[in-house]
C-alpha cells in the first residue's frame, strides 16, 4: 500500500493511505525500522511511502520504501512541498527582508513555488503596501492580510499549486493565525503576543500535515535565520531569487553581467534598492566564501 506521512512522534509515523486500497484514506501507525536499518534516511513528514503490515498490534505497520524526494525543507523536515507561503509581518516583528529574500532564493532552487504574504497589515498599513508593491513588481503572487481581514481560501488558493503547502516565517507573525482561519477550524493553538519585547512566543512545536481539500497545509515553527552557505547556495544560484533582474539583464552591455556594478548595468538603478543591495550582499558573500574554499584547496 501505498500513502503519505502525516506526522511524526518519536520514531512512529501516520501515514494516510492513498493508494487504491480497502482502506483508503485511513490513517495508520507506522513503524520505520528496515528502512532506518539499510540506508540512512529517516522518514519525513509529506513523503510518499510503500507500507506493508507489521504483525505488531500495536504499531501495525512499517515503512518499506520511501519513495525518491522531489525537495526537502530542513528544520523541520517537510518533504515534497509544492508551494511554500512565506509569511512576514509588517511589524511586530519588523519584517526580515534579507531573511525574505533568502528563502525567495532557496524555494527557487529547490523548485518550490513561493508565495509571500504580509501579515498585520492592520497594524501598519503604509509598510503593508509598500511591501506588497516591491514583492509584486518584482514578479511574485504576494498577498496580505489583516486581523480584521484575514487572507481568504479563495484568494490564496489562485497561487497555490496543487500538493502539499508550507507555511514558513519568522516566530510571531502569524503564520498559525492565518492557517486556522484558513482551515477554518481551532486546529492549533495560537500565541499571544508578548507585547514587551513585539514577537510571539514560539508556539508552534509539532508539524503535522492537515487535509485541505484534496491537498494538504503545513503550519512550521518560526525562525530567526538561515545561512544560505550552509544550505548549499552557490553565488550562481543568488539570481534565482530576483527575478526581476533576470528579466532586466538582456539590457546589460556585457553578456556576463554579474550586476555587481559593471558598467552599463541595466539592473542597477532600475529596481527596488533594497533588494538590489542584498542581491549584491548575497552574491558577494558566497563568492568569497566560495574563493575562500578554493583557495584553501590549492594551498
Ligand atoms: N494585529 C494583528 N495581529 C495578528 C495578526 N495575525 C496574527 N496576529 C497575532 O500575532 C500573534 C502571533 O500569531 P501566531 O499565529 O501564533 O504566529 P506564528 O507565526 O504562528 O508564530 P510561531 O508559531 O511562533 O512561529 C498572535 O497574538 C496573533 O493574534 C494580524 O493580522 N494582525
Ligand atoms: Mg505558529
Ligand atoms: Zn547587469
Amino acid at each position: 500500500m501505498q500513502g503519505i506521512i502525516t506526522k511524526g512522534v518519536g520514531g512512529q509515523y501516520e501515514v494516510k493511505v492513498t493508494s487504491d486500497s480497502p482502506v483508503i484514506d485511513e490513517r495508520v501507525t507506522c513503524g520505520a525500522r528496515g528502512i532506518m536499518r539499510n540506508r540512512k534516511i529517516t522518514p519525513a513528514i509529506g513523503d510518499t511511502v510503500d507500507i506493508a503490515c507489521s504483525g505488531d498490534p500495536d504499531v501495525p505497520y512499517v515503512i518499506e520504501k520511501i519513495h525518491p524526494r522531489k525537495n526537502i525543507l530542513i528544520r523541520p523536515p517537510v518533504a515534497n512541498l509544492s508551494t511554500l507561503v512565506l509569511a512576514f509581518a509588517c511589524t511586530k516583528p519588523e519584517p526580515d527582508l534579507k531573511l525574505l529574500d533568502k528563502m525567495l532564493i532557496i524555494t527557487a532552487k529547490m523548485g518550490i513555488k513561493p508565495v509571500i504574504v504580509f501579515t498585520k497589515g492592520d497594524l501598519d498599513k503604509d509598510m503593508c503596501s509598500g511591501l506588497c508593491r516591491i514583492y509584486s513588481e518584482a514578479g511574485f503572487d504576494v498577498h496580505s492580510s489583516a486581523s480584521d481581514n484575514m487572507i481568504s481560501e479563495d484568494e490564496l488558493r489562485r497561487s497555490l499549486l496543487p500538493g502539499i503547502i508550507g507555511f514558513a516565517g519568522p516566530s510571531g507573525v502569524g503564520k498559525s493565525t492565518a492557517v486556522n482561519s484558513i482551515l477554518e477550524g481551532e486546529v492549533m493553538l495560537t500565541g499571544q503576543i508578548s507585547e514587551r519585547l513585539g514577537r510571539g512566543k514560539h508556539t508552534t512545536r509539532h508539524v503535522q500535515l492537515f487535509d485541505f481539500g484534496d491537498d494538504y497545509i503545513v503550519d512550521t515553527p518560526g525562525f530567526t535565520s538561515l545561512s544560505l552557505y550552509e544550505l548549499g547556495v552557490e553565488y550562481t544560484d543568488v539570481i534565482l531569487g530576483y527575478p526581476e533582474i533576470s528579466r532586466l539583464s538582456d539590457g546589460c552591455r556585457f553578456d556576463d553581467c554579474r550586476h555587481i556594478g559593471e558598467t552599463d548595468c541595466a539592473v542597477r538603478g532600475n529596481i527596488d534598492s533594497g533588494r538590489y543591495d542584498r542581491y549584491k550582499e548575497f552574491y558577494t558573500e558566497l563568492y568569497n566564501l566560495r574563493n575562500t574554499y578554493v583557495g584553501r584547496l590549492r594551498k
